[in-house]
């Protein structure tokens, strides 16, 4: 056994970390383009007064608006793409390049031509378009008139822009996915979905609101893809993580066992189609009553995807030692796990978590897995001669691939494809900034916005390029 002769490998972009142009042909402002840049970013996300100044009166830099110029410069970017032998592109569709304001009564054509032109020029390059419907970018009018995803009167505009791209590009789109990393509403409500919440912990009935709408959401996404698209496959997306206990303390595996479940209830509705038992138990216990529609229930039923796609960067661990329980091992907190380097940005490297967790989730699914972000950021140096020697990168990834690997042809996972994170080097999405880069083509731009745009292909190109010309044989 080895890789499935038609294994997707390729790399994946965000609209909002990358095109820039952000008000160019009609767009309208999203979230993403109210964030500074820099690492108080996370806090800036979180701090309720800072969004609202931000919303009524922009000022400063935002690196989401110049990007990486991908929209005037994407035909250079899939022709190295296309080098590389990208079978899969992933990429988003910037709800507010179609819907300006998220509400308005006509399409913007400018906009519907874009991804048109993208998609054409994937496919020229032998690429299978992998279309995240919405991508950390919700429209900034609906946070404006309806604080986002907590109000119901979302459902009916997202599915009227889903069901109008579904329609626009069912020739030239097969693969679909609804929202990304849809699990990370309950703690970035503002980056995942467009809403403004004091201190999203402590507010758990306004986040689960905000979940619960985008999973019927979602569902009507499945359900419209299904009718208009029925040769399409639709997805969901969520940031995967290996939980370990961080003893064999009994306490410790039973706070794995609640952290796993806050991580995977998404997941489970939109894979099996109903909240399960223990979520019920929560929401008892912490007073949430959702609002809900009759129809909800069915909508879930219903609307179950068709495979499971995931970021995957990291593993975390679960101690109920307080003091230990604090001390903060990545981006998702929990204790050091003193086992595993770190990222200069302090994500602890685990490629086995990788094998361990695609098993998890096969396991607990049974459905097809597509890994669709992984990836490195660290700073890169360009040597004299040009060069950007990223054996750091080159080391990152093969391990992943090798764990991947391991899973398939020993364990029988059922994985569809790989796609990197940030083929290119792009705007980070938790601190806006240039220097954290996962690339293997280099974007000529630093941290203030200073630089020639110019693209330059890193160590890493040549040595992606071989393994997908091997199909993963050569890592
Ligand atoms: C995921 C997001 C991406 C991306 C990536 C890397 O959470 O889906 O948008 O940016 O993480 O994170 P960062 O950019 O913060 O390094």
């Amino acid at each position: 056994m080895s890789f499935p002769k038609h294994f997707l490998w390729g790399g994946a972009v965000a609209a909002n970390q990358c095109e820039g142009a952000y008000l160019t042909d009609g767009k309208g402002l999203s979230c993403a383009d109210v964030l500074h840049g820099g690492k108080s970013k996370m806090a800036e996300m979180a701090d309720s007064q800072a969004l609202r100044k931000n919303i009524e009166k922009p000022e400063g830099v935002f690196p989401s608006h110049e990007a990486i110029d991908f929209y005037h410069r994407y035909k250079e970017d899939l022709a190295l793409f296309g080098e590389m032998g990208f079978k899969v592109f992933r990429t988003s569709i910037a709800w507010s390049r179609i819907f300006p304001n998220g509400d308005d009564a006509q399409p913007n054509e400018a906009g519907l031509r874009f991804y048109d032109d993208l998609f054409d020029e994937c496919r020229k390059h032998g690429m299978e378009p992998l279309v995240t419907l919405s991508h950390y970018e919700s429209p900034l009018g609906l946070t404006k008139k309806y604080n986002g995803w907590e109000s119901r009167e979302l459902i009916p505009l997202f599915e009227r822009y889903v069901r109008l791209v579904l329609e626009r590009y069912k020739d030239k789109v097969k693969y679909w996915l609804t929202f990304n990393e849809i699990n990370c509403t309950m703690f970035a409500p503002f980056l995942s979905a467009g809403a403004i919440i004091e201190n999203p912990g402590q507010n758990l009935q306004r986040v689960y609101q905000c979940a619960h709408n985008q999973l019927v959401a979602s569902a009507l996404a499945v359900k419209a893809c299904r009718e208009i698209a029925p040769d399409a496959k639709i997805g969901n997306m969520i940031a995967a993580m290996m939980i370990y206990p961080y003893s064999c303390r009994p306490e410790d595996m039973w706070l794995k066992t609640e952290t796993e479940r806050k991580t995977y209830f998404l997941s489970d509705v939109q894979l099996r189609g109903y909240y399960p038992e223990y979520m019920k138990c929560f929401f008892k216990k912490h007073g949430i009553t959702l609002k809900t529609s009759p129809e909800d229930e069915g909508i879930l039923r219903e609307g179950t995807v068709d495979f499971l796609s995931f970021s995957y960067y990291m593993s975390m661990t679960a101690s109920a030692d307080p003091e230990l329980a604090t001390s903060g091992g990545n981006l998702f907190s929990g204790p050091k796990n003193p086992y595993l380097p770190s990222s200069e940005w302090g994500w602890q490297i685990d490629p086995l978590g990788l094998r361990t967790l695609l098993n998890f989730l096969y396991d607990r699914y049974q459905k097809p897995l597509f890994i669709v972000e992984n990836g490195l950021g660290a700073k890169d140096t360009v040597e004299a001669d040009g060069s950007i020697n990223d054996g750091y990168r080159i080391d990152y990834l093969r391990e992943h691939i090798k764990a991947m690997k391991a899973a398939v042809e020993e364990d029988g996972v059922d994985l569809w494809g790989y796609t990197t994170w940030g083929c290119i080097d792009l705007i980070s999405a938790s601190t806006g900034e240039m220097s954290k880069r996962y690339g293997f083509v280099y974007v000529d731009k630093d941290d203030e916005g200073k630089g020639t745009l110019n693209r330059s292909r890193k160590k890493s190109f040549s040595w992606y390029r071989e393994v997908i010309a091997s199909n993963g044989e050569k890592v």
